[in-house]
């Protein structure tokens, strides 16, 4: 098993979600938390958590992974012994509305497509260099079932997250030899602030995604992420699919 002790992760998009579940389960690994996304205020309260409960070094920063520049730079500017980054987690991400493509939004459009596959590229690019410098690092993405399956109404967001599926193939076969593992953990419907963000912070309709059915939480997805990193150095995981029980694709769901 690969420890994780004293390692540096670093997890976009850690003030809700998927990436706050993961950080809390990397620090109960020993890890020190390099923790960005937009509300700062939400990072520091949660490495203020990490500290109390298992003594976590924690590195917050406010990042928003859609500008280039700040990117660059936000990584530029870290103290060198956080420059020594095990474990990139590209989980920022976001889904905006559910509309017919004809009938689509082109600002929901570019918020998806800023996010989800040029932020992930922004950070890719900023932080792989060092891991290469190193010999030693993981890229763990975070896909979704909709990279594999489209749904209807799904299209931009699915698009986005086949693009994700494709830069980490692109990764995996740029990174050959390099001593650099790359992976995705592609979910199903997991309960977060997802939907809520999806659709422009309308509660009811949030709700009644995740009404009548079981949904993965938050911690399914880090035990999975977790168990990706932990693999022994000679072992990287390329995919997995995880899916609540209750959803057999993304449009075949049982509910009660
Ligand atoms: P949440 O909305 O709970 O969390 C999303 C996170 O992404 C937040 O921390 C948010 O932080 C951050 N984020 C969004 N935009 C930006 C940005 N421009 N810059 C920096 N950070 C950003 O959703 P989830 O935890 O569910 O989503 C996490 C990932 O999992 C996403 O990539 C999503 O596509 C994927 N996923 C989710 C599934 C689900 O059903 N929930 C299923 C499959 C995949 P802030 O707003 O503070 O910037
Ligand atoms: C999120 C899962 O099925 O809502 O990526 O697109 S789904």
């Amino acid at each position: 098993m690969f420890s994780l002790k004293n390692k540096v992760v670093f997890v976009t998009g850690a003030s809700s979600g998927i990436g706050a579940a993961c950080a809390r389960q990397f620090a109960a690994l020993g890890a020190k938390l390099l923790l960005c996304a937009r509300r700062a205020d939400r990072l520091h309260a949660l490495a203020a958590e990490l500290k109390e409960n298992h003594g976590t070094e924690s590195f917050v920063f406010a990042l928003d992974v859609r500008r280039c520049n700040d990117v660059t730079a936000a990584i530029d500017a870290l103290p060198e012994a956080w420059k020594a980054i095990s474990i990139l987690l590209n989980n920022a991400g976001l889904a905006r509305g559910l509309d017919n493509l004809h009938e689509g939004d082109a600002e929901d459009w570019d918020e998806m497509i800023d996010t989800n596959v040029k932020g992930l590229l922004y950070v890719s690019r900023a932080v792989i260099p060092l891991m290469v410098r190193r010999g030693e690092g993981h890229v763990i993405n975070l896909g979704s079932i909709a990279g594999h399956l489209v749904y209807p109404k799904g299209n931009v967001y699915c698009a986005t997250k086949f693009a994700v599926g494709a830069l980490t193939q692109a990764l995996r076969l740029d990174l050959n030899g390099s001593g650099i593992r790359v992976s995705s953990v592609d979910p199903g419907m997991v309960e977060t602030e997802f939907s809520l963000v999806r659709f422009h912070g309308d509660e009811d309709r949030a709700a009644k995604t995740y009404q009548g059915l079981e949904p993965l939480t938050a911690d399914d997805i880090a035990e999975t992420v977790v168990y990706c990193a932990t693999r022994p150095l000679h072992v990287n995981i390329q995919e997995v699919i995880i899916m609540p029980t209750a959803q057999a694709s993304p449009y075949v769901l049982h509910r009660k």
